[in-house]
């Protein structure tokens, strides 16, 4: 049967618009390309020390976050995009590490690229707080645990001027403070859109999930979507329709939206080109005369992040995390399962903190920092106590200036084309100076010793030879940029594509620029505004 509206990809962007819209009595097919996560959504990857005790899976359980990038069997990861994306209900809201801020009226300005249109966004951020209430201290009990990390940083960093703030109670206080690490985390469990706003979509009869299911691309006659093509062989030719006045929304992230479009003649040619050119999505491509030629994949953005490596004698570095999966301490499981408390109850992060740098043009650029404890990697040429080391990631936030290009290669796997790091050497400048910034105060910290880079190894000629593809940040916004203009946008200020009728996006890929902070507090406040927009947009079901 026919949909109002078909919702491509069950990340925070999808799931949030699909409740909205279904709230608002239409029928709604939400289409997601991979599998349940949690246990509440049919998940079943449980770890071993809670088989039998409780209905958990490592999607569930906040401690296990750094074991998603060093379990063998890591499924959940997008085979086909050449960064990390979450290809499972959820999207990256299931794997990721759940800081959560609250946008700021900068995140959603004008300065920062969004239309006119979109800068009153207090009204869904408070319908998006209300649903979804962050919290700094996860662990049921209200105690925080683990945190030598955060002593240790607000040591270094109180002398440098920062304050000590409850992060979210002030979005746009972002110079010189810090704070405890905020998450979308409920009941000492993973939260987030899959545990809130899909449970009540899942309760309307006019809703409709469906997993496992690849939209390949949308149907379209010239600037009219008639439904879309996906993996499902148990429909003829994969198709599902929309109803007459029906609408499809992309969701399927930075990546997966724009690799939708272009399987959809929708893009610029040269990638389109590359779908032409592939024997099973060619065929399914609107002929060349109905291509859309937008700017899809340009505009891109990811924070430029570099880690420094500390040691101190006071932190535990909980064994680098390296056991949490298979076999944590047995006072912390007894713990987190009699009751969700303990370090198991919370992910890495303990710190986090801002401040304002001037970049040498005059402008202002914001840096990030989040501490952990342990590492990812470290680098050194004298011996350490490793379990005592802890992390200082260090973003480059709000202002960063480089832009860089996403797409598709040969095989039509998403990927990077121009990385967005360092392409305009302000950042890296700036970047520079917040690190030398961070460092500065390291002789009024006792035993306080950096390992990465070590004392032979200036900041500077660190950051020269900082390997780009651990720059990397996972934060990959502006593929599908929103605008007033058709040819610098992809969407409007409904997002809407340019040149369909009904064609539009929701997710990270609309947003112009990045915000603050880690960016899936923005992608779901905007969602709350994007699904309002739709709806009052005349002319749909
Ligand atoms: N953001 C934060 O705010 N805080 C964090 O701590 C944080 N950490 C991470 C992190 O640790 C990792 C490893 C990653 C990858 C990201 C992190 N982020 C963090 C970023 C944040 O998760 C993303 O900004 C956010 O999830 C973006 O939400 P979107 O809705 O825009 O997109 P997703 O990629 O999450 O979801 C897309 C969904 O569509 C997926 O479920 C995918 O399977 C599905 N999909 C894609 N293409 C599809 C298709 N063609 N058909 C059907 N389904 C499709
Ligand atoms: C984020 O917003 C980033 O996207 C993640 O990269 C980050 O996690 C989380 N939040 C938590 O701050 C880091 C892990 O702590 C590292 O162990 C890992 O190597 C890195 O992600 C991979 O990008």
């Amino acid at each position: 049967s026919p949909y109002d509206y078909i919702i491509v990809g069950g990340g925070p962007g999808g799931i949030i618009t699909a409740d909205r819209i279904s709230q608002a009595g239409k029928s709604v097919l939400l289409l997601e390309r991979g599998g349940p996560s949690t246990w509440e959504t049919g998940g079943r990857y449980q770890p071993p020390w809670a088989q039998g005790k409780a209905n958990l899976t490592k999607f569930d359980v906040p401690g296990l976050f750094e074991s998603m990038f060093t379990d063998p069997d890591s499924f959940w990861w997008c085979t086909d995009i050449n960064v990390f994306a979450g290809c499972l209900l959820g999207g990256g809201g299931a794997v990721n590490g759940a800081l959560y801020w609250l946008p700021s009226d900068q995140d959603f300005s004008t300065n920062n690229g969004w239309p006119q249109e979109w800068t009153n966004h207090q009204p869904y951020t408070a319908m998006l707080k209300a649903r979804l209430p962050p919290t700094d201290a996860p662990s049921t009990d209200g105690k925080r645990y683990l945190e030598q990390t955060s002593t240790v940083v607000s040591q270094l960093l109180a002398p440098q001027g920062y304050q000590n703030v409850t992060i979210n109670d002030n979005p746009d206080s972002k110079d010189r403070i810090m704070g405890y690490a905020a998450y979308d985390f409920i009941g000492g469990q993973r939260g987030g859109p899959v545990a809130t706003y899909l449970q009540t979509a899942l309760g309307r009869k006019n809703f409709k999930l469906q997993l496992y299911t690849n939209v390949l691309n949308v149907v379209r006659n010239g600037s009219q979507i008639t439904g879309v093509t996906t993996n499902d062989t148990s429909v003829a030719g994969g198709f599902y329709p929309l109803n007459p006045n029906g609408r499809v929304i992309l969701s399927g992230g930075t990546y997966g939206s724009a690799r939708v479009l272009f399987r959809s003649g929708i893009g610029p040619t040269d990638m389109l080109n590359l779908v032409k050119n592939d024997p099973v999505a060619g065929p399914n491509m609107p002929p060349s005369s109905q291509w859309i030629n937008l700017p899809v994949g340009y505009n891109v953005s990811d924070n430029p992040s570099i880690n420094l490596v500390f040691t101190h004698p006071s932190i535990n570095d909980y064994d680098n995390w390296a056991d949490v999966f298979t076999d944590p301490p047995a006072a912390d499981v007894s713990q987190y399962l009699a009751n969700r408390s303990g370090i198991l109850a919370q992910a890495s992060p303990r710190l986090n903190f801002w401040s304002a740098l001037g970049a040498s043009d005059g402008e202002t650029i914001w840096m990030q920092g989040t501490a952990r404890p342990g590492a990812a990697s470290w680098n050194t040429s004298y011996a350490f106590n490793q379990t005592q080391m802890f992390t200082i990631t260090a973003y480059l936030s709000y202002g960063v200036k480089s832009r860089g290009r996403i797409g598709i290669n040969a095989a039509l796997v998403g990927t990077p084309l121009v990385n967005p790091w360092f392409v305009n050497p302000l950042d890296k400048s700036t970047l520079i100076t917040g690190l030398q910034n961070i460092v500065s105060t390291m002789g009024q910290v006792p035993g306080l010793e950096m390992i990465t880079p070590d004392n032979k190894t200036t900041i500077p000629a660190y950051v020269n030879a900082y390997d780009p593809a651990t720059m990397d940040s996972n934060h990959w916004v502006g593929s599908n940029i929103i605008g007033t203009t058709a040819g610098q946008a992809v969407v409007d200020v409904n997002t809407k594509v340019f040149g369909t009728n009904n064609l539009f996006v929701v997710d990270a890929s609309i947003i112009p620029a990045l915000p603050y902070g880690n960016p899936h507090g923005q992608v779901m406040s905007m969602a709350e505004q994007a699904a309002a927009k739709i709806l009052a947009l005349a002319g749909g079901p």
